[in-house]
């Protein structure tokens, strides 16, 4: 981080420290309308955090001093901004709706084989959908399997749930990721081989976890079906490793493609997202790209003092850097974003899980928080009452719709009411007075006590629809690249999950090998030679 930025950063916090949000709020009536930006149908009130015009104007000097804009552009325009695997990084180029937008890598403009996989994408999707394609023994398609992990899962999950009011309800989705057999078997027991899709979502085509499942699944249609030939109708690849796919037995023609500048986690928006297209059709598809695009817009255009991704990042960035905050907390009020905490823990935490700078130097700050979350209003009822009065500060990211899918009653109204409220307690709190005031016993009072002064972002869209989600993940997808800018760390590479697909083969052998001979640590060598007494291996 740049220091003479950074150290006016901590100047202007030290002078405005002891100021808290109820005093700041006191001492200016238009804070919420100041402290608040809109971008791409979302609505983001930032007023409940601890800042006042110097800590921001401060943290964007520390934007500026990382050169943001110029960052932005060359991911926008293809650089090879992912160094240690010499990438481009270009998932922008995945949701560009201007039919005559270029955007060239090594000299070539990608935008053409964009367009083709989302074609080839829409007719596959449409062909299951209608019925037109149909399984080996001419049955309908109800069933779709995607067989993924990490990036090649985690987004095609959470967006088929938050879009399940634009699906076709008699097409079923699984989602089959863990390499731990339960998780196929329990899928197979709910499917019918005859109408069956498995999709086999996978960037490199040699994932471990993948590949043991799709292998484990073909095995299993090719049985229930007697013979090699269904295949060619039950299963399709997502993949950049054409050669790989063809190994596996599926034919190039039923794979969709994409590119080695599309990260796993960013891979929503390419073919990996075939699963959900099939799912809600390829208008709504289309839709969400439109949300994703609005927001890449407002992103690379906006000044900013108003770019919400950029206000969000250093909000971040204060309470990690600032205020020594380790986590912090996204807590949708919807159901349908049940898994949106999980998808984004993968964004956030392996972009910027990083403790080397781009120059190779280890990191002298704290860089990629721990993000975590569970939909509101369940969370009240568990881990709420650490952020209230822990003793740890968890900044909080509320995010809710002023409609419901689902009108039933006054649920909605009391739902929205709870979020309302609860950015209300956490930011001003309950005085030993107000305590006295409601007739709480004095002994009681340090304990129904509430400090406040708890930072909470709050995102406000009209209705959760492909366009908002495909907005609501473009702003932390930025969010989390302008952080990895201003830290200086490389958000793109993720060599501990390398490291983890490398390190599970090398005990496998030992695991199987007919006479051991283990090297690890005395730990993992007892462990091992544990595992194989009790499966009664020498
Ligand atoms: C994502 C990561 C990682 C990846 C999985 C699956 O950014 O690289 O989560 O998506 O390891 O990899 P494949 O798609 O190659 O199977």
């Amino acid at each position: 981080m740049n220091q003479e930025a950074w150290k006016k950063v901590e100047d202007a916090v030290a002078a405005s420290k002891t100021t808290t949000i109820k005093q700041l709020f006191a001492a200016d009536p238009d804070r919420a309308a100041k402290y608040t930006l809109s971008a791409a149908g979302w609505t983001l009130d930032y007023s409940k955090n601890r800042v006042d015009a110097d800590v921001m104007k401060a943290l964007f000097g520390l934007a500026k001093a990382a050169n943001l804009s110029e960052e932005i552009e060359k991911m926008f325009t293809g650089a090879k901004i992912n160094r240690t695997e010499n990438r481009a990084v270009l998932h922008t180029a995945l949701r560009n709706c201007d039919p005559a937008a270029q955007v060239f890598v090594d000299g070539k403009d990608v935008m053409p084989d964009v367009r083709a996989v989302l074609a080839k994408m829409g007719a596959f999707a449409d062909a299951v959908r209608s019925g037109a394609h149909r399984g080996f023994t001419g049955k309908r398609i109800k069933y779709v399997v995607n067989i993924g992990i990490g990036g090649s899962d985690l987004g095609p999950v959470m967006a088929t749930l938050a879009l399940a009011p634009y699906s076709k309800r008699s097409i079923r989705n699984y989602f089959v990721s863990n390499v731990d057999s339960t998780h196929l078997a329990e899928t197979l027991r709910e499917i019918k081989a005859d109408q069956t899709l498995f999709i086999v979502a996978s960037k490199t085509f040699t994932t471990q976890e993948t590949m043991t499942n799709a292998l484990s699944a073909r095995e299993w249609l090719v049985k229930k079906l007697g013979d090699a030939a269904a295949v060619a109708k039950h299963f399709v690849a997502l993949s950049t490793n054409e050669a790989e796919v063809v190994k596996f037995g599926i034919d190039p023609a039923n794979m969709f493609a994409f590119w080695d500048w599309v990260g796993g986690r960013y891979s929503l928006p390419s073919a990996i997202g075939l699963s959900l297209m099939i799912s809600i059709g390829p208008k709504n598809f289309g839709k969400m790209l439109k949300g994703y695009w609005k927001m890449d817009k407002h992103f690379r255009t906006a000044r900013l003092e108003k770019n919400m991704p950029v206000v969000l990042a250093l909000l971040g960035i204060l309470y990690s850097n600032v205020y020594g905050a380790e986590s912090y907390a996204v807590l949708p009020y919807d159901q349908y974003l049940s898994r949106f905490p999980a998808y984004l823990q993968q964004m956030d935490m392996e972009s910027n899980g990083k403790a080397v700078t781009k120059d190779g130097q280890p990191v002298t700050y704290s860089t990629g928080p721990i993000e975590w979350g569970e939909p509101g209003t369940n969370g009240q009822h568990s881990f709420y009452q650490l952020i209230h009065q822990g003793t740890h500060l968890i900044p909080a990211d509320f995010i809710g719709f002023c409609k419901t899918h689902n009108p039933i009653g006054d649920h909605h109204d009391k739902l929205m009411a709870n979020l309302f409220a609860q950015t209300e307690a956490l930011a001003f709190g309950k005085t030993a007075e107000q305590c006295r005031a409601d007739g709480d016993p004095e002994e009681l009072v340090p304990f129904k006590t509430f400090e406040g002064n708890r930072p909470t972002n709050t995102l406000l869209a009209d209705d959760l629809t492909p366009e908002t989600l495909g907005a609501l993940v473009a702003l932390y997808e930025h969010k989390i690249f302008t952080q990895g800018v201003i830290w200086n760390v490389y958000s793109f590479d993720q060599w501990g999950v390398q490291l983890g697909k490398v390190l599970a083969k090398n005990v496998l052998k030992d695991l199987v090998a007919e006479k051991a001979d283990l090297k690890h640590d005395s730990s993992t060598n007892a462990l091992i030679a544990h595992y194989r007494k009790v499966l009664g291996r020498a």
